[in-house]
């Protein structure tokens, strides 16, 4: 695809590597791979809420499948490509998909990370210009060694921030033992791109929820753990601690942008928080915070909700993306346009009507200038 004044740059688009396949082959507990009699594809089951359907099935060859198929859009580059090409992208900042290392142990940790940020270095080298990637890191392991990750992803040329999930060191996002790690990907030069994966807790979703499908944790879970995760990191003041993180956050930030008033709302009216200071007159509101430190994907597949993101942060802090591999189409080819993709571009194009500037900002240009997406 020719290069274009007005590229299109998908900054949420993942893969798992072959080796990181191999490694969800030999396990027995989630995140896995696994082959059911009753699939030609093999399948990969990676959250909690998919654990009830894997064990029922692992009992009964008739029963539902668990999970997703592993379709070879998840580990092929040339499938990566060609979606590219399919879809209308020009580039590509892809990233490791949930849940990263989060499941290794610490001692093996550091290793797995190195070789497959390397596999992803060496995808990008591949396809100069139309791929950069996101690194992931090994968060099991010590801080002394997850800050030597960090130092090292930052020397990849084509490494431009760190995907990290919600569950930080162990103790979510607000826990002070991660501000030397956030300290290091700012002196890194990298931005933090957050993605959930854990969700809510099953029960929420009720005794009924196998018969809805996945539909409840991606569709809410997610989001509210973004949302859950971002707001703890404000009430714990990492923002201001670390004044030059930036942030960008999957799913146009969960519910923030809608929910950030509400939040202001229950910190200028908490007794507690006011009497004993810890909601100073003159403290960094969250709405500051989104405008200053916090950018959004625009995978949020409607209008709606990208006008409440554009509200919040300002269309030069929104990115287009896709969310590639997941969500393929379930009727029509994998190999044609995903509707999934189609239908954030629309959004795009609804919420601010296209051929205006803040489309082409949407859509790629907001990504350049942020990420430094420059193919030498
Ligand atoms: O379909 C899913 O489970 C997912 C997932 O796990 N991660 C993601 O980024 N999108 C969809």
């Amino acid at each position: 695809m020719a290069a274009s004044l007005n590229p299109v740059v998908d900054i949420h688009t993942h893969m798992y590597p072959p080796s990181y396949i191999s490694m969800l082959e030999k396990r027995s507990t989630i995140p896995l791979v696994r082959k059911f009699p009753q699939a030609d594809e093999p399948r990969l089951i990676l959250l909690s809420s998919e654990l009830e359907s894997l064990d029922a099935a692992l009992k009964d060859p008739t029963a539902k499948l668990p999970g997703r198929p592993l379709s070879t859009h998840f580990a092929s580059l040339t499938q990566k490509i060609d979606f590219m090409d399919t879809n209308g992208i020009n580039v590509s900042v892809i990233s490791l998909a949930n849940p990263w290392f989060d499941f290794l142990d610490p001692s093996e940790a550091a290793g797995i990370a190195d070789s497959v940020n390397k596999e992803f270095s060496d995808m990008c080298a591949e396809h100069v210009g139309r791929l950069f990637f996101f690194a992931a890191l090994p968060l099991s392991a010590p801080v002394d060694t997850i800050k030597a990750s960090i130092d090292h992803v930052g020397k990849l040329k084509y490494c431009r921030g760190i995907i990290l999930g919600t569950s930080g060191l162990g103790k979510g996002l607000d826990d002070p033992n991660l501000l030397p790690v956030f300290k290091a990907i700012v002196d890194a030069n990298l931005l933090v791109f957050l993605h959930p994966h854990y969700g809510l807790p099953n029960e929420v979703y009720g005794p009924r929820s196998e018969e809805y499908g996945h539909v409840l944790p991606l569709a809410l879970g997610f989001p509210m753990e973004t949302t859950i995760a971002v707001a703890r990191m404000y009430m714990a003041g990492v923002f201001d601690q670390v004044r030059n993180l930036q942030m960008l956050l999957a799913h146009s930030g969960g519910t923030l942008p809608f929910l950030a008033g509400r939040i202001e709302s229950c910190i200028v009216h908490d007794g507690y928080l006011v009497k004993s200071g810890k909601a100073p007159k003159d403290r960094r509101t969250i709405w500051t915070v989104l405008k200053e430190q916090i950018y959004l994907d625009a995978v949020i597949y409607s209008e709606v909700g990208l006008q409440a993101a554009i509200a919040s942060s300002g269309a030069d802090r929104l990115m287009f993306g896709t969310d590639h591999p997941f969500f393929p189409p379930i009727e029509e080819d994998v190999q044609g346009p995903w509707d999934s993709s189609r239908l954030n571009a629309q959004a795009v194009s609804k919420a601010v009507e296209e051929g205006f500037s803040d489309a082409a900002a949407i859509m790629g240009l907001n990504a350049v200038r942020v990420l430094n997406l420059k193919a030498e």
